[in-house]
């Protein structure tokens, strides 16, 4: 077995641009964690080490496999070729399963059926609901969007789901509701990174209502014309293509709506370095690294960020106002 222990104090600066580099850095001291998440897209070289390990594509059957492909909404084309499906499911980030980009075998442990998510806070009577009878109740779609992590690494993903616009017909929220709060499962049994009691598990994101209500959010189901594997956030995520990717929560079980702002995972845990909105803008640096350009994963290539990661026009009017607020972190 092959073991790598890098003491977390040794990292190069220029490599530590894990959104929990910090993290790692008191799991050392702990003597806990043995890896370092120190990916990103500053050196391609460690990019390169994280997608050593290729993951098994085989797939389990699925009680929704009948529902995809589903059809492609052209209206929602791409600036550069798809990531190929095999490096997208070997980069990952899945904090319940690890500190590390590998974990596609480790999420293998998780169980996605039954699968139940809760609708509650303000709506007119809270309720829960089988994903695979929230994803048959629904207008199933595939785009191909664009996705930036914080990290400056990027990918394009054809991700299949439905609007979160439309989920809002089904959860019937009452005017009070000015947030939408969307919360991951927790199972310490199944997922070993929920063991480490210094993280704020369950992770939590949250959107505001005028932005749930806007036609780019999905509730995806699916990725490269399947079901969605385990490691990409299986049974059901958020994807917000215009924000850093840890806004995009995976194995959602809870969905409430509230009027007060939700305070996500990474803010709890350093909210000087992760906020609220996390809007990509190239133009605002992260404290420990510049956002100007991104890896694109699976090649040699950097290219610049774009500010709203290029979905400026549908989403720029939602921020109109609001620009005393950290919008871009
Ligand atoms: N529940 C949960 N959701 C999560 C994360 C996580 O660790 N746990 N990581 C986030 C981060 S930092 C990113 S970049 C994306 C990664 O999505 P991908 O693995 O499909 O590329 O998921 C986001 N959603
Ligand atoms: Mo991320």
């Amino acid at each position: 077995m092959l073991i790598r222990t890098r003491r977390g104090w040794e990292l190069p600066e220029s490599r530590a641009t894990s959104e929990d580099v910090f993290l790692n850095r008191r799991a050392f001291l702990a003597g806990g964690a043995s890896i370092a998440a120190i990916a990103g897209g500053v050196d391609p070289a460690a990019a390169q080490w994280f997608s050593s390990s290729q993951p098994n594509m085989a797939r389990k059957p699925d009680p929704t496999d009948d529902l995809y492909p589903a059809k492609r909404n052209e209206a929602f084309s791409l600036d550069r070729p798809l990531t190929e499906e095999v490096t997208a499911a070997g980069y990952n980030n899945y904090y319940e399963f690890g500190p590390s980009k590998n974990i596609w075998k480790q999420a293998e442990s998780k169980k996605t059926r039954p699968w139940t998510i809760k609708v509650d806070g303000l709506v007119e009577k809270p309720f829960e609901i089988g994903v695979d009878d929230l994803i048959r109740r629904s207008q199933l779609e595939e785009r191909l969007y664009r996705f930036r992590c914080v990290e400056a690494w990027s990918m394009a993903v054809p991700w299949t789901g439905f609007t979160l616009k439309s989920f809002l017909d089904i959860a019937k929220p009452t005017s009070g509701a000015k947030y939408v709060r969307f919360e991951t499962f927790m199972d310490p049994q199944m997922a070993p990174g929920q063991r480490q009691s210094w993280y704020p598990w369950p992770y939590v994101e949250g959107v505001t209502m005028a932005e749930a209500q806007n036609e780019l959010p999905l509730l995806v189901t699916g990725a490269y014309g399947k079901p969605l594997r385990n490691q990409f956030g299986a049974p059901i995520r958020l994807i917000l293509p215009w924000k850093y990717g840890f806004k995009s929560i995976k194995a959602i079980t809870r969905i409430s709506f509230t009027a007060e702002r939700p305070k996500s995972y990474w803010e709890q845990l350093q909210s000087a370095e992760y906020g609220f909105w996390a809007n990509v803008n190239p133009e605002v640096a992260h404290p420990r690294w510049s956002q100007a350009t991104e890896q694109v994963i699976g090649t040699q290539q950097r290219v610049p960020t774009l500010p709203f990661n290029g979905y400026g026009a549908e989403v720029a009017h939602l921020y109109k106002g609001l620009e005393k607020e950290r919008l871009f972190v």
